[in-house]
Formats: C-alpha cells, sequence, structure tokens
C-alpha cells in the first residue's frame, strides 16, 4: 500500500507538473504512455507493471489518475499546472458550490475574488465536507459558498471532472459568500 502512495505521488508529479522530469511525452489531453510510465518508474527504482498501475489508480484516495480502457495510456484526471486540454463539456453547475480556504486569504478573495492561482481552474465541490477536507491542508478551514446558479445565468461555464471535482475559470467576489 505504502508503495502504491508513493507511486501515487510520483505521478502527480510527472502527469500534472513535469513529464519532461521523466522523459515523458504527453498528449494534448493529458495521457502519456503506460510503458513509457513503467520504465520511467522502474528507472527510479520504483518498479512495476500494468497491474501496479491498475492498483494505484483503483486505490487512489481521490481518483486523481485514470487508465485508458485498453490500458495502453494513463493521465491525470486533474489538478495540472501544465497546459493541458481535458475536453470536459460545459455541465450545468447545482445552485450552490463550495470552496475551502483559509482565513488568511479571505480579504484577497474577497477583494479579486477565487482565482485560479497556480492551476488551470478554481476548484469547487459540491460537499461542503469536502471543501472543508480542501480548507483544512493549510490550517482552520473557512468555507465559501459559491452562488453558482447566479454565475452560470450570467455567462460563467463550469465543468465536471470524472471524480466530482467542479472547475470554473474564476469566481468573482459578488458570487461568493462566507459561511
Ligand atoms: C486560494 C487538492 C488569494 C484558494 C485539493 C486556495 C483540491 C486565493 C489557494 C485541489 C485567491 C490555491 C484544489 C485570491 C484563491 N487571493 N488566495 N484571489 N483565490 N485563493 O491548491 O482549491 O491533492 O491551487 O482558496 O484537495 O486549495 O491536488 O487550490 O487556498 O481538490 O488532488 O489559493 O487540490 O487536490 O490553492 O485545491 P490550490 P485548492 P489534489
Amino acid at each position: 500500500m505504502a508503495d502504491h502512495v508513493r507511486i501515487s505521488k510520483t505521478l502527480s508529479y510527472w502527469l500534472r507538473h513535469k513529464p519532461e522530469s521523466a522523459g515523458l511525452a504527453l498528449s494534448a489531453d493529458g495521457w502519456a504512455d503506460v510503458d513509457a510510465v513503467l520504465a520511467a518508474l522502474a528507472a527510479q527504482n520504483q518498479p512495476g507493471d500494468v497491474d501496479t498501475l491498475l492498483a494505484v489508480v483503483e486505490t487512489n484516495d481521490k481518483q486523481r489518475f485514470e487508465l485508458s480502457p485498453d490500458l495502453a495510456r494513463i493521465r491525470a484526471r486533474q489538478g495540472h499546472s501544465i497546459e493541458i486540454e481535458l475536453a470536459l463539456a460545459p455541465v450545468t453547475p447545482p445552485n450552490v458550490l463550495y470552496h475551502g480556504t483559509v482565513e488568511r486569504f479571505l480579504a484577497a478573495i474577497m477583494a479579486d475574488g477565487l482565482r485560479r492561482m497556480g492551476r488551470h481552474h478554481v476548484h469547487l465541490s459540491a460537499e461542503l465536507e469536502t471543501a472543508r477536507r480542501v480548507g483544512a491542508r493549510r490550517g482552520d478551514p473557512v468555507i465559501l459558498i459559491v452562488d453558482a446558479a447566479a454565475m452560470a445565468r450570467d455567462g460563467h461555464v463550469f465543468f465536471v471532472t470524472g471524480n466530482g471535482v467542479w472547475l470554473t475559470e474564476q469566481a468573482p467576489a459578488a458570487y461568493l459568500k462566507c459561511s
């Protein structure tokens, strides 16, 4: 199990941020060849086979990765800092979405709105508990309630990833409320 977590961390880095650090080339929509990934892992003393990757994908706590149906390719589902076209279709969001953050970012967020920061999108969740967990990575979580219905009405576009993370370009402060 510990090995799966270690491989998952390595894959996060390669498939979301720095594929070139492992000599990997990603397709425009983020896929890497499984054979190339396995070779790169072996070169890092993390040997495994397709079954290892299957186990990593399936046991990952946040379903961060997916394998293609033919098991020839693997990609991260979201969270990239590199330019990736995930080809998600716009979806009507639930009326309310949540964002977990911490007190020290609040003044800036209430001035500038929620911004993508290092990522391609602002990450939101449909469940309060998920937002709480995301905020708690940085300290005492503060939950922002996002008026997604109003945003959608005003032309903001939303996407949802395969593992239920809601994405949008930005959320202006007018749509945000502190819980
Ligand atoms: C904050 C993890 C100042 C924002 C998690 C957040 C999630 C602002 C931080 C996923 C701001 C960015 C995403 C503004 C936003 N001024 N601060 N205008 N707008 N912020 O990590 O949402 O492990 O990029 O509140 O579980 O925290 O990667 O985003 O605190 O699902 O799979 O700037 O990352 O998943 O931080 O987390 P992040 P996030 P993974």
